[in-house]
């Protein structure tokens, strides 16, 4: 089967004036990315917060350089770029130029995990109706040097979005050479572990997108605990410690905790200010920072030099600790419980993940239940 080189298709997106690069990293998607960060100077590429950013980076590239930019992202994202897309870069609003390349997770003919299926079903109606005009990449490098030129003449013509969608596996496998230097020696695994273990047997957590939740799941399968106790926001990247917050408020003599991930705060940050100024005093974040994207590719986040305690702080969290090692976590885990909530703890992990991590074999609909079942005793739906 054919696929494209990350390399050739590099340079004809530059040899076809594309002269910056935001996004926000996607499995489909990780080759190209990581032949990005290798090759694209620092201030020619950004990884971005969230999906909107990207575009608002690239309208922002647009404007200072009358060049386009291309903006990558999964589409899962596709919600998140919609609103700059059609209230700004539209070509009723100030007609922005761009490219989008867009990973097709749940593409019909294959199947993928619940939270992608109807994305997957819907996201060429979606692009329809927004009125973007999309082709799906072809898997041969020359077809695919065409239809960025032809894609790229129609944006800048009709000063507008367009994109390619791309489908699995059609970059071929490119091994990255910049390597992530680890935030701290412990396993995000085995952090996961330590917390878990010593939660009330009344608290819920809610953990968010990605290996998280599926070292939460793990740990629990390890231990036979079952999975009642546990909301696992296999999608929403960004707002578990939203639906934390629901939960705390709605249940205020529950202990929650909401497990999340460096990529996934920085994705919706403002959730931090809400959680902070919420005075509940039930509710725990955790953010487990391993300074990446680690279930999609491993591609760097801002978080390594980001100082999120401090953020927390100025937030208005009650309690806030910083843990780097084993002994670190043991020591926060015991004042997390006693403390006065909000609390935030962000613990400093290695990047790796075990490669035989499984996947939840509970469905979400499954998941629920068990969960509104564990917070009401007694059936509410
Ligand atoms: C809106 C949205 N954009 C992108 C993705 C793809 N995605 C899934 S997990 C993930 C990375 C999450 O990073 P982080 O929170 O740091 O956790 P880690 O992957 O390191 O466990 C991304 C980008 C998604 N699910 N939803």
């Amino acid at each position: 089967m054919n696929m494209i080189d990350c390399g050739k298709f590099y340079r004809s997106l530059r040899d076809c004036g594309i002269g910056f690069f935001a996004g926000v990293p996607d499995s489909l998607l990780k080759h190209f990315c990581a032949y990005l960060s290798d090759h694209a100077p620092a201030d020619e590429h950004v990884i971005a917060a969230n999906e909107g950013g990207a575009v608002g980076l690239a309208a922002g590239h647009y404007l200072a350089t009358g060049n386009p930019a291309m903006v990558y992202l999964q589409n899962s994202g596709q919600g998140n770029a919609m609103n700059p897309l059609l209230s700004l870069c539209d070509p009723a609003v100030y007609g922005i130029p761009m490219l989008l390349l867009v990973g097709w997770r749940g593409e019909p003919e294959n199947p993928d995990e619940p939270q992608h299926v109807t994305q997957g079903r819907v996201m060429k109606d979606v692009f329809e109706a927004m009125e973007v005009p999309y082709e799906v990449l072809s898997q041969e490098n020359d077809l695919a040097s065409a239809q960025v030129e032809r894609l790229l003449d129609l944006a800048v013509q009709k000063s507008r979005p367009v994109a390619l969608v791309v489908k699995s596996g059609t970059f071929s496998e490119y091994k990255p050479k910049n390597t992530h230097t680890p935030l701290g020696n412990l396993s995000r695994e085995e952090a996961i572990g330590m917390v878990a273990g010593s939660l009330p047997s009344n608290a819920v957590v809610v953990s968010t997108t990605g290996h998280i939740s599926r070292e939460l799941y793990a740990y629990r399968e390890m231990h036979g605990e079952g999975h009642g106790q546990d909301f696992m926001a296999v999608g929403g990247m960004g707002h578990a410690s939203q639906i934390a917050l629901g939960i705390a408020l709605a249940q205020p003599e529950r202990p929650v905790f909401c497990f999340d991930g460096d990529g996934a705060v920085l994705m919706h940050m403002g959730g931090m200010a809400l959680v902070g100024q919420s005075g509940c005093g039930n509710l725990r974040h955790i953010v487990f920072n391993n300074g990446v994207h680690g279930s999609v590719g491993g591609q760097p986040t801002v978080a390594a030099s980001v100082s999120l305690v401090d953020v927390a702080n100025a937030c208005g969290y009650r309690s806030v600790w910083l843990a780097e090692d084993r002994p670190g976590v043991e020591q926060a885990v015991s004042d997390l419980n006693i403390s006065v909530g909000p609390g935030f703890l962000e613990v400093r992990v290695s990047a790796q993940a075990r490669h035989d991590l499984g996947r939840p074999d509970t469905t979400p609909r499954g998941n629920k239940i068990a969960l509104m079942d564990f917070l009401h005793g007694s059936k509410l739906y």
